[in-house]
């Protein structure tokens, strides 16, 4: 049953109401001070579907996040529950548990106003404006790699009870809409001329029918969506790409879990390894002098270490959290067959790895031709130098698509990114 707003409580949140409407809400006022007056109010909010407010007073700041009854980029035309709101609050309570410290302290949960107070990571700002300013924030591979490595884990069958499990499967089941939107504009959209899509155009026209007409990268595309509507592996965070992601010189914080659901492990995985690889590509359309060259190297960094701590992570919790009922230890560690631990734990690395291939490739043809583009493609002002980079996005995703059975490691695709950088130059 879809959540009803109900319309006689909810109220959207305005710059000029905020502080007459939250003035007595201790969980706020404990963190910036009681006098409403004398606060101030920014929204700052660039995503795609809500409001956010920086709220500041002479203690400090907090952020309050409200989720529309519909979706921001494209207006009221396109009504979406903001029950949304509660799934993302469930799942920074399941994110705070399983991996400490990466996710913002939540102070509240409104949920007639569907309304988030969290902690205001002050010395932050958003990865991919971070990544585009040409910043190297330090340990941000490692630190994502363990955040993907011990949500995917502890959220899954290898890990809970049955019965937790079940019970949260059934609960972010109802997170039907948003995971609808995956659905449609990862798997779907960008595959025919639907009528929300955009790309660079005339430039990019010839390769986007392309890619449309291509029967085989389609197949390959349903195939994936199946995985992904199917197959419900463990809690995802089902948005995972660095608009997501908050960093400052050495931390790394994740955000907007709104697109919670169960699916498979290698969504998240390779959702974020497509977004660094985009970024990669995206270094030429920023560059005047070779100067991004050390970007291009961190940032194909960044896409090994995310693997790499993730692999190890999660070979580490395979050990010693294998605590539910798949893979059950009496089969094992308690048979003493010690090696076949070891073998079911690359087993599924490895079908983790090829799935998480295939859904990097989709990721990067819906940034092109879908409806949500990315920002490091979007700021680039001269549209020839744009679609050059676009054009080598949408090969790149095809390649690891059809290839993902095939590639064996990180730096043979880092390899692959870095011939396409040099060789299609516009
Ligand atoms: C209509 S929402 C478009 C996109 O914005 C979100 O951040 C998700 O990535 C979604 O696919
Ligand atoms: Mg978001």
């Amino acid at each position: 049953v879809l959540h009803k707003i109900d319309h006689a409580t909810f109220e959207a949140l305005r710059v000029e109401t905020l502080p007459t409407r939250l003035a007595r809400t201790p969980e706020l006022t404990r963190h910036i001070g009681d006098d409403a007056s004398k606060w101030h109010v920014a929204e700052v909010g660039d995503g795609n579907l809500n409001l956010v407010f920086i709220v500041s007073g002479p203690l400090g700041s907090v952020i309050v996040k409200q989720a529309l009854p519909y979706v921001r980029m494209v207006g009221d035309s396109w009504p979406l529950s903001t029950r949304r709101s509660f799934f993302e609050y469930q799942a920074l309570a399941r994110q705070a548990l399983r991996a400490p410290g990466v996710v913002p302290e939540v102070y509240l949960f409104d949920e007639p106003q569907a309304m988030i107070v969290m902690e205001f990571l002050s010395d932050h700002v958003v990865l991919r404006q971070a990544l585009i300013d040409g910043r190297q924030p330090t340990d941000l591979g490692a630190g994502l790699g363990l955040f993907l490595a011990r949500t995917l884990f502890r959220g899954s069958a290898l890990h809970l009870p049955a019965e937790v499990r079940k019970r949260d499967l059934a609960l972010f089941a109802e997170n039907i809409e948003l995971s609808e939107i995956t659905e449609n504009l990862v798997f779907t959209e960008p595959y025919f001329d639907a009528p929300m899509n955009r790309h660079t155009s005339p430039q990019l026209d010839d390769i986007a029918a392309e890619v449309r007409g291509d029967r085989d990268l389609k197949i390959e595309a349903q195939k994936l969506k199946q995985k992904f509507s199917t197959h419900s592996e463990t809690l995802l965070h089902g948005d995972l790409h660095t608009g997501s992601i908050m960093v400052s010189d050495d931390d790394v914080r994740v955000i907007d879990a709104e697109f919670a659901i169960y699916g498979p492990m290698a969504f998240d995985v390779g959702v974020l390894l497509a977004n660094f690889w985009m970024a990669y590509l995206s270094q030429r359309g920023h560059e005047a002098n070779g100067e991004r060259r050390g970007m291009r190297r961190y940032l194909a960094d960044q896409t090994t270490q995310t693997w790499s701590a993730f692999v190890a992570e999660f070979g580490l919790l395979w050990r010693t959290e294998r605590f539910g009922p798949l893979f059950d230890r009496n089969l094992f560690e308690l048979a003493g067959d010690g090696s076949g631990v070891e073998q079911a734990l690359s087993h599924s690395l490895r079908s983790i790895w090829r799935d998480a291939l295939g859904f990097a490739g989709l990721e990067c043809h819906r940034r092109i031709l879908g409806l949500a583009h990315n920002a490091e493609f979007e700021t680039i002002a001269d549209p020839g130098r744009r679609a050059a980079c676009e054009r080598r996005v949408l090969l790149f995703g095809r390649h690891l698509v059809m290839n993902r059975v095939r590639i064996s490691s990180v730096q043979e695709i880092n390899a692959f990114a870095e011939k396409l950088d040099w060789g299609e130059r516009a």
